[in-house]
């Protein structure tokens, strides 16, 4: 559990619904850190005005995840997945090597980081939720277009140095992870490249052990009561 002496400790939310905490617990696995996870329960008073207490007795900020490495505190999920990428092992590279297609991947992972409001409010990641299609704001309707038009590119330009957005897997499959379960949870119709990738990062080990730690609740982070009869659907093997 340590990177030299330091013991890592990485405080995430629940696991079904703290996508931020998704990312970089990802990124922590494939650099092959070894770390404690301990995830604090979101649904408590404080939630959304970043003042629940067990958060905030780890965080700086409030908020989730956060990376203690000894002494040290890593919050956002960017700066973690940035730590786990300097200190990943031996033979592990976390960002593409090559500049030009490094620097795409900054700025596809820096483009989910900042921006994509609407479909972060739309489509709150509920991993365990599926749901039928449906009409979206014009604005979350562009924001998914998006989100289609980068995963699209990257397939069609590095679709021949693996079948991750980059070609190898990076931590930009980290950073969209959680959109491609909102799109599954959602029920977005993808084009076959998008698709692709998708099934890629749904049936990597690591996101597998992740899901099957999550656990539905009657509390999601929009605020609404999640329909937990689709759980026990897919638990009995009806839903992929
Ligand atoms: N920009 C931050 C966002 C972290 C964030 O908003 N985390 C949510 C959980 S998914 C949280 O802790 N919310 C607590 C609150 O709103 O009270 C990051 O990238 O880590």
């Amino acid at each position: 559990m340590s990177v030299g002496s330091d013991r890592l400790i990485l405080y995430v939310g629940n696991r079904n619904y703290s996508s931020w905490s998704l990312r970089p617990w990802l990124a922590m696995r494939w650099a092959g850190l070894k770390f404690d996870t301990v995830e604090i329960e979101l649904g408590q008073p404080g939630y959304g005005v970043q003042q629940v207490a067990d958060v905030l007795a780890v965080s700086p900020t409030g908020t989730v995840p956060v990376l203690h490495a000894g002494q040290t505190k890593i919050w956002d999920s960017l700066a973690i997945c940035q730590y786990a990428a300097e200190n990943a092992r031996d033979g592990v590279s976390l960002w593409p090597q090559e500049r030009s297609i490094r620097a795409h991947a900054w700025s596809i992972s820096a483009e989910m980081h900042s921006g994509f409001g609407p479909l972060r409010q739309d489509l709150p990641m509920n991993i365990l939720r599926r749901c039928p299609p449906q009409p979206w704001r014009p604005q979350t309707q562009a924001c998914i277009a998006r989100v289609e038009q980068i995963w699209t590119d990257c397939r069609a330009a590095y679709a021949d140095a693996g079948p991750w957005l980059l070609g190898q897997r990076s931590i930009a499959d980290a950073i969209y992870a959680p959109v491609a379960t909102r799109f599954r949870t959602y029920g977005v119709t993808l084009s076959a490249g998008a698709r692709a990738w998708c099934d890629t990062v749904l049936n990597d080990a690591d996101f597998l052990e992740w899901e099957d730690a999550s656990v539905p609740e009657s509390w999601d982070s929009s605020g609404t009561v999640v329909i937990d009869g689709l759980y026990a659907a897919r638990k009995e093997g009806a839903l992929s």
